[in-house]
C-alpha cells in the first residue's frame, strides 16, 4: 500500500506528540501540532520546546523554520491524525481516559472520508473501539470500522509509544513499532504512515492486543524491578549485600535481575500496570501485588535513612541535627525528570518529619522543586559541599557524577545506597587477596 499524507496533526504536543510531529514534519510532511495549552503551542511556534529532550530542539527549531511544522490550539481538517494525550489514573487507580475521548470527538467535528485516526497514547484495553464508538456517535455520515464490516470511510489503529526518555529521538526511529487496526486495512494504512520514518519492523496486529502489548511490556519491567526490589529487603534482614548476589546470580546464562532502587519513578512504569488492574482485579495478582512492593519501597529506604542518622548519634531537634546529603532527586539517571520520581517522595518525607538538616544534590536542576524549595531544613548544594558537611550519605540516583565519587571521600561516613552507586564485590576483593 502507497502512503498518500499530505498533511497529518497530531494532538498533545508533550513527551511523544511533539518529537513524533517533528520527525514527520522532518520527513517531508506538513504537519499541525495541537495542544490545549496556549504557552506550548506559543513556544512551538517559535520553534522552541517545552520538555528536556536530547535533539528535539534542533529538529523542532528546524521544520518550524521551513514551514512544515506548526503549532494550533485547534484541529483542522488533515490527512490522519494521531492522538497523544495523557491519559493518568484518578483515584483508586481507575484509568482517565478523558482527555482521549476530548481528542475524538475534536478530530470528528472536521474527519473527511478517507481519514486515518490513530491513538498512540497508553490506554486501557478496548479505548481504541471506544474512541471509535465516540467519533461514530458524533458522525453518523461517516461509516466507521466495526470489527465485522470492511468498508469503512475513517480507518482507526492503536499504535502505542515505546520509546525511553532521553533517547526518543534514535527510539522513534530505530524501534520496531506494533500497530493495531479495528480492521487489518486500518492496520496496513496505519503501517504506510509510519513507515514515512520508521526504520524498526512495523508488526500489525488488532487494536485490543495492541492496547495490551503496550500495557504488558511496562507492567513486564515493574514486575521484574519489584522482584529486585524485594530482594533488596529479604538481603538486608540476612546481611547480604544485595548488589554482590545481583552480579553473581546474573551470571547464570538465563538469569537477568534488574536493579534494585528508592522506588519505582516516572510517568509510565508505576501508571500502566494499574490499567490492567483495573481490567481483571481478580486475575491480575501478580502485576497488582508488584506494583504494591515498589510503592512501598520509599518508605523502607526512609526507615533505613533514620536507622543510619540514628547511628551517628545526634539527638534530635536540639539544633544540631545530623546533616544528611540526598544525592539525586530526579527519577532516573542522567536525566533532569522529577516526575513521580521516589527520590523526591523520600527527601519531601524527611523534611516534614524534620530529624535531620538535608543537603541536596542535583546536577541537573538549578532550583528545588515545590514541596521542597522554601523548606528551612533543606538545601540545594553543590556535591562537593554537601560531601564536605554530611554526616550522612544517602545515593537516590546513580548519575554518573556520583559514581564518580573518590572512595576516600565517603570513607567515615554513615552511608545508604539505595542504588548501588558504589558496589562493594567480595568476591572480586577475595579474588584480589
Ligand atoms: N528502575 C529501577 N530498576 C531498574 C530499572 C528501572 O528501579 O532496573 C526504575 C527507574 O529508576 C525509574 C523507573 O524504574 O524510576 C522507570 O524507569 P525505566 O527506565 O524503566 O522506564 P521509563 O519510565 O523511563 O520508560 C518506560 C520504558 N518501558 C520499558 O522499558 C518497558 C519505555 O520504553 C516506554 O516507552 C516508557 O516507559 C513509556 O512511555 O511507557
Amino acid at each position: 500500500m502507497e502512503s498518500n499524507f499530505r498533511k497529518i496533526s497530531i494532538i498533545g504536543l508533550g513527551y511523544i506528540g511533539l518529537p513524533t510531529a517533528a520527525m514527520f514534519a522532518g520527513n517531508g510532511l506538513e504537519v499541525v501540532g495541537v495542544d490545549i495549552n496556549k504557552t506550548i503551542v506559543d513556544k512551538v511556534n517559535r520553534g522552541e520546546i517545552h520538555i528536556v529532550e536530547p535533539e528535539l530542539e534542533e529538529r523542532v527549531s528546524e521544520v518550524v523554520q521551513n514551514g512544515k511544522l506548526r503549532a494550533s490550539t485547534k484541529v483542522e481538517q488533515s490527512d490522519a491524525f494521531i492522538i497523544a494525550v495523557p491519559t493518568p489514573f484518578k483515584e483508586n487507580h481507575k484509568p482517565d481516559v478523558s482527555f482521549v475521548e476530548a481528542a475524538a470527538q475534536s478530530i470528528a467535528s472536521v474527519l473527511r472520508p478517507g481519514n486515518l485516526v490513530i491513538l498512540e497514547s497508553t490506554s486501557p484495553v478496548g479505548t481504541t473501539l471506544r474512541m471509535a464508538r465516540v467519533m461514530a456517535e458524533m458522525r453518523p455520515d461517516l461509516k466507521f470500522p466495526a470489527e465485522a464490516n470492511s468498508d469503512a470511510d475513517v480507518h482507526i489503529a492503536y499504535c502505542p509509544e515505546r520509546v525511553l526518555p532521553g533517547k526518543t529521538m534514535h527510539e522513534l526511529v530505530h524501534n520496531d513499532r506494533v500497530i493495531g487496526g479495528i480492521q487489518k486495512c486500518c492496520s496496513e494504512r496505519a503501517k504506510t504512515l509510519y513507515e514515512l520514518f520508521v526504520k524498526g519492523e512495523c508488526l500489525l496486529t488488532d487494536s485490543k492486543t495492541a492496547e495490551m502489548t503496550k500495557l504488558t511490556e511496562n507492567s513486564y519491567r515493574d514486575v521484574n524491578i519489584a522482584f529486585a526490589n524485594e530482594l533488596s529487603i529479604i538481603c538486608d534482614k540476612l546481611g547480604i549485600d544485595v548488589w554482590e548476589l545481583i552480579h553473581l546470580a546474573n551470571h547464570h546464562p538465563r538469569v537477568k535481575i534488574l536493579n534494585p532502587g528508592p522506588g519505582v519513578g516516572g510517568h509510565c512504569i508505576a501508571v500502566d500496570p494499574w490499567f490492567i488492574v483495573d481490567s481483571t482485579p481478580e486475575e491480575a495478582k501478580l502485576i497488582k501485588t508488584a506494583r504494591e512492593v515498589n510503592d512501598l519501597k520509599p518508605e523502607w529506604v526512609i526507615s533505613k535513612i533514620e536507622e543510619a542518622i540514628r547511628k551517628v548519634g545526634k539527638p534530635f531537634g536540639n539544633g544540631s541535627k545530623p546533616k544528611v546529603a540526598c544525592l539525586g532527586l530526579s527519577f532516573k539517571a542522567n536525566i533532569d525528570d522529577l516526575r513521580e520520581s521516589p527520590a523526591v517522595e523520600i527527601v519531601r518525607e524527611l523534611a516534614s518529619r524534620d530529624c535531620c538538616d538535608l543537603l541536596v544534590v542535583e546536577p541537573h536542576i538549578n532550583t528545588l522543586p515545590k514541596g521542597l524549595n522554601g523548606c528551612a531544613n533543606v538545601r540545594l548544594l553543590s556535591l562537593r559541599d554537601a560531601l564536605q558537611e554530611a554526616e550522612v550519605v544517602v545515593g537516590l540516583v546513580d548519575h554518573d557524577e556520583f559514581k564518580a565519587i573518590p572512595a576516600q571521600v565517603l570513607r567515615g561516613k554513615a552511608m545508604l545506597d539505595a542504588r548501588g552507586i558504589w558496589p562493594i564485590r567480595k568476591t572480586q576483593a577475595a579474588m584480589a587477596d
